[in-house]
């Protein structure tokens, strides 16, 4: 039994002053929950707004490559490619920076007004070709 396998030498009496098995396992159910709460807490600002809007990074473009959202919407980018992409704003409005495979990034839009991003590695802002999207945020 693991518990047993980490203390084998304890004498029986100072194993009385040691959690039984059932207890220390559902502390360390509570403490790793607890540990998944305050990560969570932490991360809010980065994660990914579940069932929000989201863009695909894939080889080599933006999935879907226009949107149009609301005022105050939160957008979240999803590498689902296998190389690095960025979601960086032409006007340098927002920047989700380097996102490695399997990464996402969010991004909030209070201000309305037509984005138009690009890959820092695969899109051109100048003639704003390859790797291009735009963010429409309506009033
Ligand atoms: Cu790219």
């Amino acid at each position: 039994m693991f518990f047993q396998a980490i203390l084998p030498h304890l004498p029986p009496e100072e194993r009385r002053h040691i959690l039984p098995p059932a207890k220390f396992l559902g502390l360390l159910v509570l403490v790793v929950v607890l540990l998944l709460h305050i990560s969570g807490c932490l991360s809010v600002a980065q994660s990914p707004v579940p069932g929000g809007p989201s863009v695909t990074m894939k080889e080599f473009e933006y999935t879907p490559k226009e949107m149009k959202v609301k005022v105050g919407t939160t957008v979240t980018w999803m590498n689902a490619g296998t190389t690095a992409h960025s979601a960086t704003a032409i006007d340098k409005s927002f920047n989700t920076r380097n996102l490695q495979p399997g990464e996402t990034k969010s991004v909030t839009f209070s201000t309305p007004g037509t984005f138009v991003y690009h890959c820092v590695f695969h899109g051109n802002p100048d003639d704003k070709s390859g790797m291009i999207g735009t963010i429409i945020v309506e009033p």
